[in-house]
């Protein structure tokens, strides 16, 4: 069972990935791509880690641009699994 995460340990995580930052009990991202097709290519890449891991962003996209949020719904907050979906959604960008 996942719980929230400490301060000390989301300071941790932001330190380390400063590309992410933190809104509103979320951490958040911005991607840009060349074009439409390759946000939609990463979103469909995002899509299936998502499901395989049980947990789901919310985000939105406009045209070459998808913003992720990432929070635990059912905690109300960010926790390591939103840190395992951030990695893994980096992972795709930079392997
Ligand atoms: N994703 C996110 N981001 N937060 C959740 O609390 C969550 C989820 N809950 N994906 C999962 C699905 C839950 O609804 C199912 C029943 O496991």
């Amino acid at each position: 069972m996942v719980t929230l995460l400490e301060k000390n340990q989301l300071d941790y995580f932001i330190k380390n990935n400063p590309s992410w930052v933190i809104d509103n009990n979320t951490i958040k991202k911005e991607f840009k791509f060349d074009n439409f097709i390759d946000a939609f290519g990463f979103m469909s890449k995002v899509a299936l880690i998502s499901e395989k891991i049980d947990h789901h962003p919310d985000w939105q996209n406009t045209y070459n641009k998808v913003i992720i949020n990432l929070t635990t719904h059912d905690k109300g907050g960010i926790t390591s699994n939103d840190i395992k979906l951030a990695e893994s959604i980096d992972n795709l960008i930079n392997p």
